[in-house]
């Protein structure tokens, strides 16, 4: 048994999360951190709303809201909208906590001290008309790089490259719109990442295990080469720049940029939640080699457009303060899931959001979707006709149908329980070798995060049933052979309950039903790749009873309805 930390992306605090979102970081966290846990791991899996820099103050602006406020309500709405989707966090913290400001300038502290931290006169866009400068996403301008007319003073979202506010061209302010702005002179922190990149690219070199995406973005930024890094900002909402833990003077009214604190969060939750259990020093067994972390396995999940964060900047502080910080060992990183081949916008009515999703439908059917067509080696498209068809095709035909059909046989064939006798002839050999084989597949898939190799491995095993099923014809043999018919019956009701098992880390709540239609509760552990002893596992005699219908197909009239009402091809 091992442990094993697990951390996405921590979304940001303006407004709750579309299903690109989820897809791309939340969800298959989720379904990793499930799998590891009914691999009989422990497992730490720790998320937190990322609530500080201009996204939280802009948002907050507009919902005619204090930031606090804002992010106090906000954050219980994406908490929520996350139980609801069976995101089975350990913790789902905060980055505006305490324990984050502590941490982070705890770091900033140290990075001083080993002089890697400067303080430089900067250059920044100010607006005359809003009366404040404009930091990252308060300016948005045309991409010096690919020429993009929306890019954001942080980041291009059309290259993915990082920008800095003074290097777009055609600069206006993201709150006012104005163009009357200038450049004027202001003290800020840098983090001294030059320094860092021997350190950094070693580092890297020594992680060649990272799955392709990560590994080739990080490649990327290296090749574009380091350069030091601004880790302030004239902001009021944030954390606040400290020397020997007193405001640092000339700095009273700055805060560190998001960046900079956000990734510390991962470490600030994990103390918020020892903090919450009264076990003030547990965090330390997960995040310090000092204290006994260097046994942890620690896997990120995250957008393509984090991955620079997580690989450069975010290495470089923890490299950069000389202390012994548990650091990632694997990196899982995602392309896109667009909508209909664009964007998913709110404003202009395309998408759906967490909440939205569940007012439609049940998580699960969105988690099997979202899974099933994971943006992994390129971008996907979300549409409402693929996602028709594959709920109506995998969930309600293939999984829901076997279950529903081979419990209701054994109710009115076998009263209601696992029947005994009969012996397994060549159709069972056949069928336990082709499931040793999947479920292996499964497994490796798994343990690998790639989603929707496992997804694809999953879907076979249920088809595979589905066909020894139908070969082996229960309803007829039993005409003739009862014993054959128990046999089969076994063997059915045997899958079902290897469904359970299986389908626990993607659709954890149908999973329960279906365990308990054959008398058996959730958690289950993971199956061993011995299908003939898996399908032995169910005890004669036991009660079973068919489970409501476990999926409704998804009607015409439906997906016209929410086409209307979230867009859709002819958007
Ligand atoms: N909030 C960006 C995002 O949601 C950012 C991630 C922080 S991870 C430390 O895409
Ligand atoms: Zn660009």
């Amino acid at each position: 048994m091992s442990r094993i930390l697990i951390t996405s992306a921590l979304p940001y605090i303006n407004g709750i999360k579309h299903l690109g979102n989820l897809a791309g970081s939340m969800l298959p966290a989720d379904v990793y951190a499930r799998f590891m846990r009914a691999r009989g791991h422990e497992v730490l899996y720790i998320c937190a709303t990322d609530e500080h820099g201009t996204p939280a103050e802009l948002a907050a602006a507009k919902a005619g809201q204090d930031v606090r406020t804002y992010c106090d309500e906000q954050h219980d709405i994406q908490r929520r909208a996350g139980e609801q989707f069976g995101l089975s966090y350990d913790w789902f913290g905060r980055s505006s906590s305490p324990q984050n400001r502590e941490l982070t300038q705890a770091f900033c502290e140290a990075l001083d001290k080993n002089g890697l931290i400067e303080e430089r006169t900067d250059k920044m866009v100010y607006s005359i008309d809003d009366g404040r400068f404009l930091p990252d996403r308060y300016v948005e301008g045309t991409c010096p790089h690919c020429g993009y007319d929306k890019a954001r003073g942080d980041q291009c979202d059309n290259c993915g490259r990082l920008l800095d506010p003074t290097d777009l061209i055609n600069p206006y302010s993201a709150v006012s719109g104005s163009r009357n702005l200038e450049v004027r002179d202001t003290k800020h922190l840098y983090l001294l990442q030059t320094k860092v990149e021997g350190r950094l690219r070693d580092w890297i070199a020594s992680h060649d295990n990272w799955p392709h995406l990560a590994k080739s973005i990080a490649n990327k930024h290296l090749e574009e080469g380091l350069i030091d890094r601004g880790i302030t900002r004239d902001l009021a909402w944030g954390v606040p720049v400290t020397r020997d833990g007193k405001p640092r003077p000339g700095f009273e009214n700055k805060v560190f940029y998001v960046w900079f604190d956000a990734p510390v969060e991962y470490i600030g939750a994990t103390r918020e939640m020892f903090d919450a259990k009264g076990d003030p020093e547990g965090w330390k067994k997960w995040w310090r080699l000092d204290a006994g972390a260097d046994d942890v396995t620690y896997v990120e999940f995250m957008g393509k457009d984090n991955v620079a964060f997580h690989t450069v900047s975010f290495p470089a502080t923890i490299l950069g303060s000389g202390e012994p910080w548990k650091m990632v060992d694997t990196l899982k990183a995602f392309n896109w899931l667009n909508w209909y081949g664009g964007k998913f916008s709110t404003s202009m009515n395309r998408g759906v959001f967490m909440d939205q999703a569940l007012e439609l439908l049940p998580a699960d059917y969105w988690r099997w979707y979202l899974i099933a067509n994971s943006p992994e080696s390129s971008d996907s498209s979300f549409t409402w006709e693929q996602f028709q068809a594959t709920i109506n095709k995998d969930l309600a035909d293939v999984l829901g149908n076997f279950v529903n059909r081979i419990v209701k046989f054994t109710e009115s064939k076998f009263e209601a329980k696992v029947p005994e006798g009969g012996e397994a002839g060549p159709l069972e050999e056949k069928l336990h070798a082709d499931l040793s084989t999947l479920i292996a597949e499964a497994t490796q898939a798994f343990e690998d995060m790639e989603m929707r190799k496992a997804a694809q491995a999953i879907r076979r095993i249920w088809v595979l049933g589905n066909e020894y099923l139908q070969e082996a014809a229960p309803w007829t043999a039993f005409k003739t052979d009862t014993g054959r018919a128990a046999v089969i019956v076994r063997h059915g009701l045997n899958l079902v309950r290897l469904y359970a098992s299986l389908a626990q880390p993607l659709i954890p709540s149908t999973a329960e039903k279906i365990a308990q239609s054959v008398g058996e509760s959730l958690p289950m552990t993971w199956p061993s790749t011995d299908a003939k002893a898996e399908l032995s596992r169910l005890p004669v005699g036991q009660g079973v009873a068919a489970a409501e219908v476990l999926f409704k197909k998804i009607e015409d009239e439906q997906v016209a309805e929410w086409t209307q009402r979230f867009g859709g091809s002819e958007a």
